[in-house]
């Protein structure tokens, strides 16, 4: 019989978690680095100890608590996500991936189940790229994609830098963050979309992660006064700003069937209601599963940047500060999922994420996959992001049981 977890034990310790800055509407906001985030990682410090496992913090404040196996020489299974939030997100966004890894470990300890190979319990480091981009950072410089010394001179809009950061909080560890011998990886996690809801199933297996490409961009004009100034002699940084932003849904729209397009972020100087916008800077994020799709979008809008630049007579500069290619996870781990999934009667489908996770980079260094379990009205990024506590349970429980079935692997042929 497949084993379940304590929902009531995981429910109360998701709560007293989301406690560390928590927001007015029910969300948190506890981004990479911050005070917040640091409370949070001296909880899980806490929680882990008490758990009895191993704790270890790599060079990228990546945290790792390690609980022993029968044959404790054998690569580990690894199972986790992040807790560092969006400003003012989600409460379950990466948190049921971690906290239900640490549940795994205590329902085994509380049945005294022994595996054959260690199990790991991970959080990764800036995995949501709000305050320093690119994100997945803690997850890539563990699987070789950047170095210690990019990842540290990453500065944020405070001109903070990532190492320093990481320093005041205490958590620049000093293990290496290096790709090392993992068994697999298994990371559960909300949708964050709506295919579940729509159906109306309550687990996803999923099969791999869309690819991505962030820009950063700017447009440089001339500032002046919004009277006096003729329309014919104006050099607008907004207005070419605003055509590249109906671009980006535009290429969206006709670029392939699953890309999407996001302008999320935007600074206007100076901003002012009266002042023609001199410098508009702004960011670019195309996704889709077929990575020449999201490579065609990205040619596309370098275009309709410098179109835009030249129709308004301004500078232009565009940067690509991420690209991480489309991820297929491992048919092996798909199938430990899948098996959970159907020991435990759970309502199933298969799916591809179109958001982005720490076990893409994972992907790179060891056979991985993912749980999902699905976000109320597709919503997440948001203090609205909701999922419905059996639900959380039911992902939990399926986790549970792939990777205890994965920690049980022998070696080949024993
Ligand atoms: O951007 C993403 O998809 C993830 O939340 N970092
Ligand atoms: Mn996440
Ligand atoms: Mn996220």
């Amino acid at each position: 019989m497949p084993r379940t977890i304590s929902g009531e034990r995981f429910r109360d310790r998701f709560d007293r978690f989301n406690e560390i800055g928590a927001t007015e509407r029910g969300g948190v906001n506890r981004p990479t680095l911050s005070d917040e985030n640091a409370r949070a990682r001296d909880t899980l410090v806490e929680w882990f100890e008490e758990a009895g496992l191993e704790v270890r913090v790599d060079e990228m404040g990546n945290l790792f608590g390690r609980r022993e196996g029968r044959n404790d020489d054998l690569p580990p299974v690894m199972v986790g996500s992040h807790v560092d939030s969006q400003y003012n997100g989600g409460r379950y966004d990466g948190v049921i991936g971690v906290l239900g890894g640490l549940e795994i470990v205590e329902t085994l300890n509380d049945a005294g189940i022994e595996t054959e190979r260690p199990i790991e319990v991970v959080s990764w480091t800036n995995e949501e790229g709000v305050r320093f981009q690119p994100d997945m950072l803690g997850s890539g410089v563990f699987a070789g994609k950047f170095d210690l010394e990019f990842a540290y001179s990453l500065e944020d809009k405070e001109g903070n830098t990532f190492g320093e950061e990481l320093e005041r909080i205490g958590y620049r560890g000093e293990e290496p963050c290096e790709p090392r011998d993992l068994h697999c990886y298994l990371e559960l996690h909300v949708e964050q979309g709506p295919k579940l809801e729509d159906r109306d199933l309550v687990v996803g297996v999923v099969e791999g992660v869309y690819g991505f490409v962030w820009f950063d961009a700017a447009f440089t004009g001339s500032a002046d006064h919004a009277g006096p100034t003729p329309m014919h002699l104006r050099n607008d940084a907004l207005v070419a700003t605003g055509d590249v932003i109906e671009s980006v849904r535009r290429i969206a729209g006709t670029g392939g069937d699953d890309l999407v397009g996001t302008v999320g972020s935007l600074d206007i100087d100076p901003n002012s209601i009266n002042v023609i916008p001199e410098r508009v800077e702004f960011t670019v994020d195309f996704r889709s599963y077929d990575d020449a799709v999201v490579d065609r979008a990205a040619d596309r809008v370098r275009e309709e940047i410098d179109h835009a630049a030249a129709r308004e007579g301004i500078e232009a500069e565009h940067e690509v500060i991420m690209r991480i290619e489309s991820q297929s996870f491992d048919d092996d781990v798909i199938e430990a999922v899948a098996d959970a999934a159907a020991a435990l009667d759970a309502d199933a489908t298969r799916l591809v994420s179109g958001a982005g996770h720490d076990a893409s980079y994972l992907n790179r260094v060891c056979p991985t996959g993912m749980v999902f379990v699905p976000s109320v009205g597709g919503v997440s990024h948001t203090e609205d992001e909701f999922t419905e506590w059996e639900d959380v349970v039911t992902g939990v429980n399926v986790l549970l049981n792939a990777a205890v079935e994965k920690a049980n692997e022998r070696p080949d042929g024993e």
